[in-house]
This record gives structure tokens, C-alpha cells and sequence, in this order.
């Protein structure tokens, strides 16, 4: 509307069904902003003081009305309720193969790394068309991922991973923004994200030159902080092995029972952190808490480096 546009650009494949999901919301909020005063001022014109209109037998019931106005909003919310949660459902929907990358938030930067080694700063390159999962966490408070032109936010938490996923259609650069007040400079939190064909996006992760991968570097992390010591079969600490433990159920000792719990990002990094929580059964707890020493980065190269270790043989 005169060169202003109303609605940012649609980038994403959910993009446009969250337009019409909001335009229909808007569109039933606008309908009864505009009907209910316009019957308000109606009423008000007709029954004004000393405008001659009939006042006998005013109508104290009415049962077809009041049909009309509990099973009419009914409707129109459960409509929006059942569209809304299956578009919510949609957009969270893993997709097998979609290609991962960490996201950490600080005040008041985003810094993202990229598992083939590449990392970078305010900025997020990804191939359009392909589908993307973003796995975040903050190093203090609570910031907000957000992408206006593909219509997505979350919410990125100090303490625990959430999960972002997205398809990008369009090439392009579009904005990034921190959508939760996170501090004095709150408002320059904000970055690009930078949509490219598969091609440029390939050359681009080696413009480098072909680096350590991440889970080489959480590899090296993995030696550095004594974690092999214990857990690459050592003669004289009892430790599990960590070959092939991402994403499978592990059994927890909780008390004289024996749960299981999938092994998945939030499991490790609570492994780390928290090791007294939750005990492998048939191992002593006497793995040392990592708490406070390894940085929110390293944490996601460690487990992307045990999550590596996923298809590889045990080899003693
Ligand atoms: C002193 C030996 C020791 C060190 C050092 C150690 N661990 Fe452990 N770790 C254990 C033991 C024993 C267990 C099993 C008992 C438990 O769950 O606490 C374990 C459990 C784990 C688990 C859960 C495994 C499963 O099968 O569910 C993970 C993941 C893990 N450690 C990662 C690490 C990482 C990463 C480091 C280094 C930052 C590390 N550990 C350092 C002894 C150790
Ligand atoms: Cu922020």
C-alpha cells in the first residue's frame, strides 16, 4: 500500500499459511469491532429521548438469540483453535534429514556454529529449500530467535535446549531480531539470515578451507577435559562407553527401579552438568559435575562429537 508494505516478505514454507491463519483472525476481530458499536450508535439514534418509536413490550427473552451468539463464537473459536494447533504441529514437526545447526545466544549477540566447522556470529547462512533444525540455548537470560519474513519465534533459554525448524524458499538476505528485552542493548540484537542456493551455500561452508569439523573439535574437548579417561574403556574406572548412546534409550537407576530415558541433546548435556541426576544403572556416580566449567559452545561440540560416536563401532 503506497510502496509500504503491510506484511514483511514470505521466506519460509510456513509463511504463507501463517498469513492466513492471522488474516482470518483479523478478519472475525474486525467484524464484530465494526458491527457491535454500529449496533450500539444504531440503538442509541433510534431510542433517543423524544424520538417517537414504539416502547411498549420490550423484548426481556429471546431463545433464538441466545442460541445464536453461544454457538456462533463457539464455532468461530474452535475454528481458529483446531486451525491454529495444527499449523502449531506442523511447524514443529521433525523432519528426518534435516540438517542441524547450534545456536547460542548471549548478551547481546548470536553466535551460530555449523557442523561442518564453520561457525559465525549475527549472521545465519542456510541453502534454501532445505529443511533446517535449529538447536539453541542462551549463555545468560532469556532471548527470542525471531524471523519476521518466516514468520517463526522462540523463545531461547539459559539452561536448556529448544528447537527451531524451518524450510527456507526464498534466496535473500532477511532479518534476524532478538524478541525478548534481554538487557540495555536489547535492540541491537539483531543479525541476518542469509538464504542461499544449495550450491553457493556448499562453497561457502569451505571458504575456510576445510577446518576441523565440529564434533572433531568437541573431540578434542572430549580429551582435554579427562572425559576419554573414563569413558574410552579405561582398566580402572567403571564408564560407560559413549559409541552409539545419542538417541537411544538408556536405563536410569531411580531409586531400586530401573527408567528409561532417550539419550538425546538435553539428556547429554544434563549428563554433564548434573551427573548426579540421573545415574546410568549399574555404574557408581562418581562422574564430576562440569557444571560452570565448560562453556554453553563447547557443551554443543562435546555432544555433537558423542553424537558422531552414534554409527561407530566399539572398538576396545
Ligand atoms: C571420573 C570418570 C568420569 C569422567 C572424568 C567423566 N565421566 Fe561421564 N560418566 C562416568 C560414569 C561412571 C558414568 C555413569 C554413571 C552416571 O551416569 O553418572 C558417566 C556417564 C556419562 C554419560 C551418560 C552415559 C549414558 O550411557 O547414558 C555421558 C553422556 C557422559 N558421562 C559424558 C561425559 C563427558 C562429556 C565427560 C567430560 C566432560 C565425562 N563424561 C567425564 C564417569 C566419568
Ligand atoms: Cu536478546
Amino acid at each position: 500500500m503506497f510502496g509500504f508494505p503491510l506484511l514483511p516478505e514470505q521466506a519460509s514454507a510456513i509463511a504463507s499459511k501463517v498469513d492466513a491463519l492471522m488474516l482470518f483472525e483479523v478478519g472475525v476481530s474486525a467484524f464484530f469491532l465494526t458491527m457491535i458499536p454500529l449496533a450500539i450508535l444504531g440503538f442509541c439514534i433510534r431510542y433517543r429521548r423524544g424520538n417517537r418509536v414504539d416502547r411498549s413490550n420490550p423484548p426481556t427473552h429471546s431463545q433464538s438469540m441466545e442460541i445464536i451468539w453461544i454457538v456462533g463464537p463457539m464455532a468461530l473459536s474452535l475454528v481458529m483453535y483446531v486451525w491454529a494447533t495444527r499449523l502449531f504441529f506442523e511447524q514443529y514437526e521433525r523432519v528426518p534429514g534435516a540438517s542441524r545447526i547450534d545456536v547460542v545466544g548471549k548478551q547481546w549477540m548470536w553466535y551460530v556454529q555449523h557442523p561442518e566447522g564453520r561457525s559465525e556470529t549475527n549472521e545465519l547462512h542456510v541453502p534454501v529449500g532445505r529443511p533446517v533444525r535449529l538447536n539453541m540455548t542462551s549463555q545468560d537470560v532469556i532471548h527470542s530467535f525471531y524471523l519476521p519474513e518466516f514468520r517463526i519465534k522462540q523463545d531461547v533459554l539459559p539452561g536448556r535446549y529448544t528447537e527451531l525448524p524451518f524450510t527456507p524458499n526464498k534466496v535473500g538476505e532477511f532479518n534476524l531480531f532478538c524478541a525478548e528485552y534481554c538487557g540495555t542493548n536489547h535492540s541491537i540484537m539483531i543479525g541476518k539470515i542469509v538464504v542461499m542456493e544449495p550450491e553457493d551455500y556448499e562453497a561457502w561452508l569451505a571458504e575456510k578451507g576445510a577446518g576441523p569439523s565440529q564434533a572433531d573439535e568437541g573431540e578434542k574437548l572430549f580429551v582435554q577435559h579427562h572425559c576419554a579417561g573414563c569413558h574410552r574403556g579405561s582398566q580402572t574406572v567403571h564408564a560407560p562407553r559413549l559409541e552409539g548412546v545419542y538417541n537411544k534409550p538408556v536405563p536410569i537407576q531411580a531409586g531400586d527401579e530401573i527408567r528409561f530415558e532417550v539419550a538425546d541433546e538435553a539428556y547429554i548435556r544434563d549428563s554433564i552438568l548434573l551427573p548426579k541426576e540421573k545415574v546410568v544403572a549399574g555404574y557408581e556416580p562418581i562422574m564430576p559435575s562440569y557444571k560452570d566449567q565448560i562453556s554453553e559452545q563447547d557443551l554443543l561440540k562435546i555432544i555433537a562429537y558423542i553424537k558422531s560416536l552414534a554409527n561407530r563401532e566399539i572398538s576396545q
